[in-house]
Parts: structure tokens; C-alpha cells; sequence
């Protein structure tokens, strides 16, 4: 990580931060303890002058976003998390899945014209396997070659592997070669397995999900990372869970972007037989900082408007955030939870958030190959 220049120790309130942002200085990493002094110390703005500081030398006041289409080729899951308001049963009136014909026609809707990346994750279908990736994803780069597969959580790759009686390398071979490009970073909730236990007894560990994700850095596809927070889990959950995407990154270097992922907190399991207010813009804002400083081998933090609405995601590019994710179109995980933010954003709404913030719109695929913005 480069030095940083700016006298930060001005903006410093909390003496106990005074070491942190040496080291920042000196490029050094921070360690554990310092991860939970960033939770624990009353100081945001202290710490946001850090995060910001990192974010400035690594980005400039570049704000990147893509012209995006999240799809959801099934709601039918057998895994059951306890936070999801998403999953169905195959007997539910509102199971569904997606056939190849419908994603297809999908994307042929004017709405989706111009769209670089199709993200899509879905439940655990039982019976869905190989055969279904393989011919959506041949099917969709034959009709439109420029859009960017971004495709499956690593739960997701051990689920269909298993269900299609193959191992993880041989699905991960086969779908690449038929067009997957890069997967998101969902499903990995918060790795600690007592706070698993209670959220999503059932879901795959958390080895598991980093295994996979080697396995695909290893093959050459890039993915993200996510932390799912302000649930049940403490702040010695949340530097855990940072420092083991840490220790892949360092091995691997194959994460592209990592986005914390506000609990929202409606008609799902946990919020049934749990009392759990949603986060307060702060504890928003402060997760963006946060991950900024501690993984300091992870390029891209984004600020995702959908779980913490357009307006805070604009000032999160001032806590360390460099990404506003996308346009989307229409999502549905985090408002079958109860998000209140629209269902997508146009490109000129997203584009006038990040000029309002006093940021240089950057438009880029899911590898952060970049485009003009017209203005
Ligand atoms: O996998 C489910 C989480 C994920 C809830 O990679 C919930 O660019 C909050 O992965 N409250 C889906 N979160 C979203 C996701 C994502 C989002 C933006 C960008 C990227 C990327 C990935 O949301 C799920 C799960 O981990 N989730 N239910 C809930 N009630």
C-alpha cells in the first residue's frame, strides 16, 4: 500500500487512533486489535480521515459504477438462512425458475439496453444442475457477447456441483468455458460458525467458502466478497471475518471488490425470533472505513445504495468507498427484506450522486475495464 502525505493526525480526535494512522503512514498493516479499536472508538471522523486518505491514494476522486442487470434464475432454496426473506419451497405460490428462454427475453427488454454486467444468484435449487449453467450461459453470450457473465455465490458453485454429482473443479472448468466470467461475493455472511449456527444453520462453513473462492482465484476468476453485519454478530465477528478475506487476498489476490451488506431486517426468520434494529447511518458508514483500512490488498470497496439507500452510498465515497456498484434494474434479496431504496438506479441518477459528492464518475465492467461518461 503506498504512504500516504496528508497530515492526518488534524483530523484526529481519539488519541488511541494516533498509532493507527502512523502506521497508515508508514504503510503498514493493521493488525486484529487495531480492527477492533476502529469499532470500538467514538472518533468517526477520525477514522473516516484515514479510510479516506487510503481511498485518496489508491483512486483519486475516481467513483466507479456499472451499467448492470441482477437477475435471480430461482427463489427456490433448500438451505434455509434464517436472514433470507428471498428463498421459497418448491410447493410455495411464489417459487419460481428462470428458463434459459426467459433470461433471454429478459435482456431483450429495452430497459436492460447498454447493460455490461448480468449478475445473477439464486436458491439451491435441487434440480437444477450442470446442464442448465452450461446452456443459459452458451445461450446468453451467443445472443449478447458483450454483456459480462458475473454468476453464482461459492455456496452456490459447492450446491450445483454436488447436485450435478460432479466435483467443484469440473463445474468451475465447464461453466467458464461456457462464458462464466466472474462470480459476486454474497453468501458469505459472517464466518464465525457459533453466529452461522444461529443465521444460517445448514449453509456450507466457512472453509468452504473460501475453499471455493481459491478454487476459482486459482483457475483465473475473479470474485468478489461481501460481510453480512448488524444482525446478531459482534465486532470481533466482523475483524474475523476481514482478516480471513485478508489472508485469501494475500494468497491469491483474485478478489476484485468487497461489500459490506446492511442486515435488512423484514419477514424473515431472524426477525421473527429476534429483536434486531437495522443499522444506523454511522454504523453504515463506519463498515465502509473499516473495511478500507483493514483489507488493505482488496482494491475496491463499494458503497451498495441498495441495502443503505442512494443518499448515504454518496457520502460513503468520503468513508473510503471508491464503487457505487450499478444501476441493477430490479433487485430482490434486500427488498424482500424490506429495503426501502428503488428498485434500480438510471446511469444519469447514479452519475449525478457521484458528481455531487465532488467525485469523477468512472463507468467500468466487472473487471474495471473502464468506459467514457458522456456528460
Ligand atoms: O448472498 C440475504 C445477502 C447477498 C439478506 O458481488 C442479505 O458485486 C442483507 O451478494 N439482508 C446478495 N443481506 C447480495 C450480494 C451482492 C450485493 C451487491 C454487490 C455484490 C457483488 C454482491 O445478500 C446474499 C446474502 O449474503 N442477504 N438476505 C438480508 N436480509
Amino acid at each position: 500500500m503506498p504512504g500516504l502525505s496528508m497530515p492526518l493526525t488534524s483530523y484526529i480526535q481519539d488519541a488511541e487512533l494516533l498509532p493507527l494512522a502512523e502506521k497508515l503512514q508508514r504503510g503498514e498493516r493493521l493488525s486484529f486489535e487495531d480492527g477492533m479499536l476502529l469499532y470500538r472508538s467514538p472518533d468517526l471522523t477520525g477514522i473516516a480521515a484515514m479510510a479516506h486518505s487510503v481511498r485518496l491514494a489508491r483512486h483519486g476522486r475516481k467513483a466507479y459504477f456499472v451499467t448492470s442487470r441482477r437477475l435471480s434464475y430461482t427463489n427456490v432454496c433448500y438451505t434455509h438462512c434464517q436472514f433470507c426473506a428471498f428463498q421459497a419451497h418448491q410447493e410455495d405460490p411464489k417459487a419460481y425458475v428462470l428458463s434459459v428462454e426467459d433470461i433471454v427475453r429478459e435482456l431483450e427488454n429495452p430497459e436492460n439496453l447498454g447493460v455490461r454486467e448480468l449478475h445473477m444468484t439464486a436458491g439451491h435449487h435441487p434440480k437444477l444442475k450442470i446442464d442448465y449453467f452450461e446452456s443459459l450461459f452458451r445461450t446468453i453470450k451467443t445472443h449478447f457477447p458483450d454483456i459480462h457473465l458475473k454468476v453464482f455465490t461459492m455456496v452456490e458453485i459447492d450446491f450445483y456441483a454436488r447436485n450435478s454429482g460432479i466435483s467443484v473443479e469440473e463445474f468451475l472448468d465447464r461453466c467458464i468455458a461456457a462464458g462464466l466470467e466472474s462470480c459476486p461475493g454474497g453468501g458469505a455472511e459472517i464466518f464465525d460458525s457459533e453466529i452461522r449456527k444461529q443465521i444460517c444453520v445448514g449453509k456450507k462453513d466457512a472453509d468452504t467458502w473460501l475453499k471455493v473462492a481459491e478454487l476459482c482465484h486459482q483457475k483465473g476468476l475473479p470474485t468478489n466478497c461481501t460481510m453480512l453485519y448488524g444482525h446478531i454478530e459482534e465486532p470481533h465477528h466482523r475483524v474475523d471475518h476481514l482478516l480471513r478475506l485478508r489472508d485469501l487476498q494475500d494468497r491469491t489476490h483474485g478478489f476484485l471488490a468487497y461489500i459490506p451488506l446492511a442486515y435488512q431486517n423484514e419477514d424473515n426468520e431472524l426477525s421473527r425470533t429476534h429483536h434486531i434494529l437495522p443499522a444506523t447511518g454511522t454504523q453504515d458508514l463506519r463498515e465502509i472505513a473499516v473495511a478500507r483500512l483493514l483489507l488493505d490488498n482488496i482494491d475496491h470497496i463499494k458503497a451498495y445504495w441498495v441495502m443503505i439507500t442512494p443518499g448515504l452510498a454518496q457520502i460513503g465515497l468520503s468513508y473510503g468507498a471508491d464503487d457505487l456498484d450499478g444501476t441493477i434494474v430490479s433487485e430482490e434479496i434486500a427488498h424482500q427484506a424490506g429495503a426501502k431504496t428503488p428498485p434500480g438506479l438510471s446511469r444519469q441518477e447514479i452519475t449525478r450522486l457521484i458528481l455531487d459528492a465532488g467525485f469523477e464518475p468512472v463507468e467500468r465492467d466487472n473487471l474495471y475495464n473502464t468506459y467514457p461518461v458522456e456528460p
